[in-house]
């Protein structure tokens, strides 16, 4: 193999940004270089070394004549395509992933004797998969779905895997309900409907009855479910596990990971235009932000609560629908991941890179949430069938940055060649090696937990609070994040036929929320039913009344730390904004916004009719990124429409300018023009709400700005996409879907 450093390559699409940003190198990318083929210059060989000369025809009798069996080089073609796919995960199948590194502010030995959790100066590689959960490899990135966030870290002790998702909660408390919610929310079996999506009938008949969902469906069917970028969305760990010290003491802990360009969403009605438009969207976003050096980044949060305080809560730590609330316990904010490196080969490293939240290195235990011990299982098991066999813990992207020696051998595909007689212990011949590790120099311990119990099928009863934490994330959102969650559900149920279910699920509702309840019946045309679902975990011998769900009384009924309205707004990085633009154009104020944009970090792009360049007013030519046809308002966050007497014209007379515009408002966008521009503004539907003045305060609470393009504009402009949509805009519902 070369060991070529492989050099970042631009893909097919244009970048954000041209100018490639250095990738950085930590050890594990190091160890991939290994593994790394660059075909740069090179010849063509077949599998087994042989030079090719011709690759292009296949051998015949006679140039018309049939095809020869003898053909090596066609079958060694044809057989390794044929045999190029491989099954897609089973769930969490669509996905995009990154390098980076972690580095920690402050050593963490009180707490946890992880080495990379207690030295500051390393920084560990990571590879991170972030991936929506029920549909396709090929489905679209912005269905309405939880999204993954799987984390690998390569430490010194080994992999340490924090496969979390943008959630903090779970549908389920017992992992043997996996299967039936997987069941329930894929595509329907008799004729595979609908693709990457929630709403239809099956998956509501289940969740309705599941009560333990309810929490859960909030956080589904609220904005969170619809990124606007993988780089702003947070990550949980979702179950309790445990951190232990070089004492041997154990505290839980909570993982959060907290992205430093703050938790922002699009509309609903914009992710389904976007899934038209560019259903690569936020492995797009990914890509091209990694490319250009807009280094995705965020920082590593704990919940630490001590052993002693277990059963402080009136939840159960163990149940993995519950949050344990930031007002609460604070997340302390621990170390920063930094994603700056594209992966070379997606199948590769992507494709095969193989999770688990059993990957644990000295200092993390388990807990025992059963949702967390049935995921124990699952992930080794998954891989058998999805990567071919035992060894997959060989294929690069899965090797820990240590050696690797035990008595494991053979198996399809064995990459390691071992040396020697022995592949048992104890041995004799080779005097015990290798050798099992002690405690004190490493060697893994498990917890030793105390338990007397008997085994029984059975579920706790302080896991029987199925409402109050569902409640609790409802009250705690602004009113248009509640109008997005009742449009949600709405929607979903909506597109359910069976009107039983929507009935048995507004019987869920109303127990988290009547006005909620209320308000998504009146959509669907329904009464509030007076009987509440069945709660589906009862056994078959069990008595209903033993299973029904208690309300709990929470210590806090509100948490701003639930609601998206509260997150960071102060920053414009990465954010994408849209110049309109067309010949006879002002090319000093497009100039001026531009460079104001970008010294902020922003992403600008011209529009225009046409591809190419636009004549400005003054003669010079501006270069246009994307003309009308193939760009989109919903692919943008911000828009800003140039002056110039006869751009404007141009402007107001193309129907696209005016829908991009028009679309813009409708998305709750931040909109700004050149004062010349108005009758432009004037050609969409919204110019009746245009604001009467554009002082900084009507600016900033209707994020819609005309005026001289001077310092100030930009200024207000820059505070205006901060502010990311302007929410509010929707109150009078008289925006349509
Ligand atoms: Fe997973 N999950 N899961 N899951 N999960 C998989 O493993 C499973 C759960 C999560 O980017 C599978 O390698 C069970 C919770 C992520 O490669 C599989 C249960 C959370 C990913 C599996 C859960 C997750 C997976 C499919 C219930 C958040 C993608 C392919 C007990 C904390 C990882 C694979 C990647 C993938 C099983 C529930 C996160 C089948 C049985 C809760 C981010 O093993």
């Amino acid at each position: 193999m070369s060991n070529k450093k492989p050099s970042p390559k631009m893909g097919t699409e244009p970048a954000i940004d041209k100018k490639l940003a250095p990738q950085p190198e930590n050890d594990k990318t190091t160890q991939l270089a290994a593994h790394t083929l660059d075909a740069a210059g090179e010849q063509m060989r077949t599998n087994t070394g042989l030079f090719i000369n011709d690759d292009q025809n296949s051998l015949k009798a006679g140039d018309r004549g049939p095809t020869l069996l003898e053909d090596f080089i066609l079958r060694e073609k044809i057989t390794h395509f044929d045999h190029e796919r491989i099954p897609e995960r089973v769930v969490h199948a669509r996905g995009s992933g990154a390098h980076g590194v972690f580095k920690l502010y402050d050593s963490l030995s009180p707490v946890t004797k992880a080495a990379f959790l207690n030295e500051v100066e390393r920084e560990t590689p990571v590879f991170v998969r972030f991936s929506t959960v029920a549909g396709s490899r090929g489905s679209t990135d912005l269905a309405r779905d939880v999204r993954g966030f799987a984390v690998r870290f390569y430490t010194p002790e080994g992999n340490f895997d924090l496969v979390g998702n943008n959630m903090p909660v779970f549908f389920i408390q017992d992992a043997i309900k996996f299967p039936d919610l997987v069941h329930a929310v894929k595509p329907e079996p008799d004729n595979e409907i609908p693709q990457a999506a929630s709403a239809h009938d099956t998956f509501w008949d289940f969740i309705s009855l599941t009560p333990e969902s309810a929490h859960m469906i909030m956080w589904a069917m609220s904005d969170r479910a619809i990124p606007r970028s993988y780089r702003m969305m947070e990550g949980f760990g979702v179950h309790t596990f445990r951190l232990i010290n070089a004492e041997g003491k154990a505290s839980f802990v909570k993982f959060h990971w907290k992205p430093l360009l703050g938790v922002h969403a699009v509309a609903w009605d914009e992710a389904q235009n976007i899934s038209g438009k560019d259903p690569d969207f936020h492995r797009r976003d990914l890509w091209d932000a990694i490319e250009s050096g807009a280094f995705p980044e965020y920082e590593l949060g704990l919940q630490i609560i001590p052993e002693e305080d277990e059963f402080k809560f009136e939840f159960d730590l163990l149940d993995p629908t519950k949050i344990v609330p930031e007002e609460l316990v604070p997340v302390q904010r621990v170390g920063k991941l930094t994603l700056n490196r594209n992966p070379d080969n997606f199948f590769a490293e992507t494709e095969q890179v193989a999770f688990h939240l059993g990957h644990i290195v000295p200092g993390i235990d388990f807990t025992n949430d059963p949702l967390l011990q049935g995921r124990l299982f699952s992930y080794t098991d998954t891989q058998l069938t999805r990567l071919g066999g035992p060894n997959f813990q060989e294929i690069p992207i899965n090797r820990p940055i240590v050696p690797v020696h035990n008595n494991q051998r053979d198996g399809f595909m064995r990459q390691i060649i071992n040396k020697g007689k022995t592949s048992y212990g104890p041995n004799g011949i080779a005097a015990n090696d290798p050798q099992q590790v002690k405690e004190a120099d490493g060697g893994f311990v498990s917890y030793q937990e105390r338990i007397e119990a008997r085994k029984i099928r059975a579920r706790s009863k302080s896991f029987f609070d199925h409402f109050s934490q569902a409640r609790l994330f409802f009250n705690s959102q602004s009113d248009p994040e509640k109008n997005h969650i009742v449009d949600a559900l709405t929607f979903e149920l909506g597109k359910v036929k069976l009107v039983e279910i929507r009935e048995r699920m507004l019987g869920v509702l109303v127990q988290i929320d009547k006005g909620l309840a209320t308000q998504v019946a009146y959509g669907l045309g329904l009464h509030l039913p007076e009987t509440l679902p069945a709660n589906g975990h009862v056994p078959a011998d069990g008595n209903p009344e033993d299973f029904a769900s208690i309300q709990v009384e929470g210590s806090i009924t509100v948490s701003p730390a639930l609601s998206m309205a509260n997150t960071v707004k102060d920053t414009i990085k990465s954010r994408k904004i849209a110049i309109l633009a067309a010949d006879g154009a002002d090319s000093a104020s497009i100039n001026q916004i531009k460079a104001a944009l970008e010294a902020e970090g922003a992403v600008v792009e011209v529009i225009a009719p046409k591809l190419g360049f636009i004549t400005a007013a003054d003669d010079t030519q501006i270069e246009v990124d994307q003309s009308f046809l193939t760009a989109a308002s919903v692919l943008f966050d911000s828009v800003y429409v140039a002056g110039g007497m006869n751009a404007v014209a141009t402007l107001e007379a193309e129907a696209n300018a005016v829908h991009f515009l028009n679309e813009a408002f409708k998305h709750c966008k931040p909109i700004a023009a050149h004062e010349d521009a108005m009758q432009v503004l004037d050609a969409t539907y919204f110019s009746k709400k245009l604001p009467p003045d554009f002082t900084e305060d009507t600016v900033l609470s209707e994020g819609i700005l005309v005026g001289k393009t001077d310092k100030n504009f930009a200024e207000l402009f820059i505070k205006m996409i901060a502010q990311h949509r302007f929410w509010e805009r929707e109150k009078p519902r008289l925006i349509p879907a």
